[in-house]
């Protein structure tokens, strides 16, 4: 794909916490030097679960995968930076958190693939239409406008 060759670009990634996800996650993203350009905390609906995974809709995991992500509050986030997409992808790790190598994310703080504690958008163009699917407003516009 073009767009992941593109190291040099300024992107925005969608990065969710999922619901078995810990708070380190953020961190592991800030040092290295990435900017949260919003965060929630957000019970995602059956639907829009859907919609967000509708690629792999036909998997036999598929059902499985709906009821993990709406078990329980998801932390949605946008970050932006420098190459961000594929460096999320290598802070995150293998899909199978027991692939995973220590210090990154799944690796350390996961065990299964049915409950891998975190996304990250595949590509750019990806990372604007998940950010956009969660609605994010950033914060500044609700102080600067009435
Ligand atoms: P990724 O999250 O590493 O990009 P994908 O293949 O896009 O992995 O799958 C999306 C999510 O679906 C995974 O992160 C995982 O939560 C879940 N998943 C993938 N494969 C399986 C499986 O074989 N069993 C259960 N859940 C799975
Ligand atoms: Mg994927």
């Amino acid at each position: 794909m073009a767009s992941m060759v593109l190291f040099n670009e300024v992107e925005e990634s969608y990065i969710m916490i999922k619901p078995d996800g810990v708070g380190e996650i953020i961190s592991r993203f800030e040092n290295n030097g990435f900017k949260l350009k919003g965060l929630k905390l957000f019970h995602c609906p059956k639907q829009l679960a859907e919609e967000h995974y509708k690629d792999l809709s036909s998997k036999p995991f598929f059902p499985k995968l709906i009821t993990y992500i709406t078990l329980g509050p998801v932390v949605c986030m946008a970050w932006e930076g420098v190459g961000v997409v594929a460096s999320a992808h290598k802070l995150i790790g293998a899909t199978n958190p027991l692939q995973g190598e220590p210090g990154i994310i799944r690796g350390d703080l996961a065990v299964q693939t049915g409950r891998n504690a975190v996304y990250g958008s595949d590509n750019p163009e990806n990372g604007k239409r998940e950010i956009e699917l969660t609605e994010w407003t950033p914060v500044q516009t609700p102080w600067l406008v009435e």
